[in-house]
């Protein structure tokens, strides 16, 4: 057993007892209550998923496994000459919760390193999509159709006993996340660059070897980290955290479940809204014909968005109430390496002009910038322009988180999600006896 996997199974023994113990000695206990416009308003803020993944704090903004974001960045282990860390670092924090030494993230590479081949009828079923199609699309296809990989479904079906579930859902996890840059490379190259390859190289790590195929040179290495970490887990109630832990819970494989997290990754509400702040930018840009907009001009454009029934991208969030430590990240790497792109200027701009128009209009809870705001235009600045392929990069990194959850869903044994619905007819005349 490799270490990774070798501390998981301990950390997973060691675990498993505490949920033992609450769900034996206070399974009665109640935790909340759920009013009407939590049932009628997308449950928000019902306390009823258990993770330990990462936790959500509406002002503090997403800790991975107890760490701030800030801190992941500090302890991680980082490549040589690099300012990011390990990709790599970051699956043994999210899959263990221990932050890794050097020695353990060499063997997370190496792993990944090994299991990067992609079944050639993958290339296939990219292959029989037309040119013009969305790459969330293409990239759900894809995964989905390796589901024939599953080494759980294999063992599933030979009987294994339940408590084993959680070992080829890791194994199963791994094969996938170390095939997804393959996967988004080469969507990127059949759609955008007329099929032109450049093949994986064994020797990077995850970041590095995504930016190899890119053809992108340094800092895209660091860009690509910094994009896969800070995407990689936003708890558990958010769509495609939520939509993997579902599936999951049918014991669909990961293919299965990852393939649907990305469905729910590519709508304008959730991961879609990264490309959506570009195309809007440039609207705005076209409007300007270039020229940098005034603070002023700046404000009627947001004004413009609004009263024509339209959403700011990039601003907003279900839980969040402050700016998104994501955001700040992203912000501080561009004033390093991309003061003076224009489009940041812009972005910068809007950090200014919105919060206060969002609070004038009255609607939106939380009036800061998500990470959605900064992230397309980090890789619009390294020359990844074409916008539709933003959400896919979101999706590697969300990947991470996502089979690290349903890992432990398996390993702590946690059964088929299936919360009770009522009828319109029936939640009124519970109401109706409540008054
Ligand atoms: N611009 C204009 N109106 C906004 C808004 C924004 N950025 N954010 C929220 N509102 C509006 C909502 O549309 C809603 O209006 P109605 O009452 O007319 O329906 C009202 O304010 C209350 O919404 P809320 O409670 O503050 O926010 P929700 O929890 O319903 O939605 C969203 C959260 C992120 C979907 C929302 O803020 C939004 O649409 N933002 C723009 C899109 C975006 O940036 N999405 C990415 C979020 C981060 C993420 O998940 N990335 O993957």
């Amino acid at each position: 057993m490799g270490t990774l996997k070798q501390k998981l199974f301990e950390k997973i023994e060691e675990h498993r007892p505490r949920i033992q113990k609450l769900m034996k000695e206070s399974g009665d206990v109640v935790i909340d209550q759920v009013t009407v416009s939590q049932i009628i308003g997308g449950m928000r803020g019902i306390k009823c998923l258990l993770t330990d993944i990462s936790y959500l704090d509406p002002n503090e903004g997403i800790r991975y496994r107890g760490h701030t974001l800030p801190e992941v960045f500090k302890q991680l282990p980082k490549p040589p000459n690099s300012e990011m860390p390990y990709v790599e670092g970051l699956i043994y924090l999210l899959y263990t919760g221990d932050i890794p030494n050097e020695s353990n993230v060499a063997c997370v590479v190496d792993e990944l390193s090994k299991r990067r081949i992609l079944p050639r009828y993958v290339y296939e079923v990219l292959d029989a999509f037309p040119t013009v199609s969305h790459p969330m699309a293409m990239f759900s296809a894809a995964i989905l159709a390796m589901q024939r990989e599953s080494t759980f479904a294999r063992k599933y079906n030979a009987g294994l006993p339940k408590y084993d579930y959680w070992d080829p859902m890791f194994e199963d996890s791994l094969n996938l996340i170390a095939k997804l840059p393959e996967v988004a490379t080469y969507i990127y190259s059949k759609l955008y660059q007329g099929g032109k390859r450049i093949q994986s190289n064994p020797n990077l790590d995850f970041g590095a070897n995504f930016a190899s195929m890119m053809g992108k040179e340094k800092p895209y290495d660091d860009v690509a980290r910094m994009h896969f970490i800070i995407h990689a887990d936003h708890e558990s109630g958010n769509i495609s955290a939520h939509t993997g832990h579902l599936v999951a819970s049918s014991l669909s494989g990961i293919y299965l479940s990852i393939s649907a997290m990305i469905n729910g990754l590519a709508g304008p509400l959730h991961g879609l809204a990264s490309q959506e702040v570009l195309r809007w930018l440039q609207e705005v840009m076209d409007k300007m014909g270039g020229k940098t907009p005034t603070e002023d001009e700046m404000k009627q454009f947001v004004w413009d968005t609004l009263h024509s029934g339209q959403v700011i991208p990039g601003f907003g969030h279900a839980v969040l109430r402050k700016t998104d430590p994501r955001y700040k990240l992203q912000r501080e790497f561009s004033l390093k390496h991309l003061k003076n792109d224009k489009i940041f200027k812009y972005v910068d701009l809007l950090y200014k002009v919105v919060p206060p128009i969002l609070k004038e209009h009255g609607k939106a809870k939380n009036p800061w910038p998500n990470v959605d705001a900064q992230s397309g235009v980090v890789q619009w600045h390294y020359g990844v322009t074409e916008y539709d392929f933003y959400t896919v990069l979101f999706g590697i990194g969300r990947a991470i988180g996502i089979t690290a959850n349903i890992i432990w869903d398996r390993a702590l044994g946690f059964p088929l999600e299936r919360p009770k619905s009522l009828t319109t007819a029936m939640l009124e005349d519970l109401v109706s006896k409540k008054k």
